[in-house]
């Protein structure tokens, strides 16, 4: 049975590769979702991809995802030290939502140690670049595994 992901970037992820490479890295954002297409090609996975720089619209294709996926990678971006809207929309999808950072948030400034949607995740990783949205589908993939056994 096909399996669907909402892969979820936040605000000014649209902008990776163009600043602050020392901490975000040098892939732009097209870049990690064709390394993110590229890992899930084997499996039998649709995968829909969305970025917003506003809270409303990611909360909306939270929403959304109730309807049609079987779970989320979602990078919330500064939205995450911030955001209970988008921490109430997780909770409404009943979905496995995995909080996904390209930094490692714990060992940057202190506003950044706190998460208001890690809570309410299955899980949160953070600190391996783009590759930590390869670990996030990884996450995903033995979720399903889990709940299936
Ligand atoms: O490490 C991550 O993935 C973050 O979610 C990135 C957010 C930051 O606010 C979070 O604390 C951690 C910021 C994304 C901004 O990305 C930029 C990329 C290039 C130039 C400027 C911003």
């Amino acid at each position: 049975m096909t399996k669907h992901i909402l892969l979820l970037h936040g605000p000014n992820l649209n902008l990776l590769g163009t600043r602050q490479p020392e901490i975000y890295g040098k892939m732009t954002l097209d870049d990690i979702n064709a390394a993110v297409r590229r890992h899930i090609a084997p499996y039998e996975i649709e995968l829909r991809i969305q970025q917003s720089n506003h809270e409303g619209e990611l909360v909306g294709w939270l929403h959304e995802a109730r309807g049609w996926a079987d779970g989320v990678v979602f990078n919330p971006g500064a939205y995450t030290h911030t955001s209970v809207a988008l921490r109430d929309a997780i909770s409404a999808t009943e979905l496995p939502v995995i909080e996904v950072h390209l930094s490692n948030v714990h060992g940057r400034e202190p506003f950044r140690h706190r998460s208001l949607l890690a809570g309410v995740c299955i899980g949160q990783i953070a600190g391996f670049g783009w590759h930590s949205y390869l670990l996030a589908l990884d996450a995903l993939l033995r979720e399903w595994r889990l709940k299936s056994d």
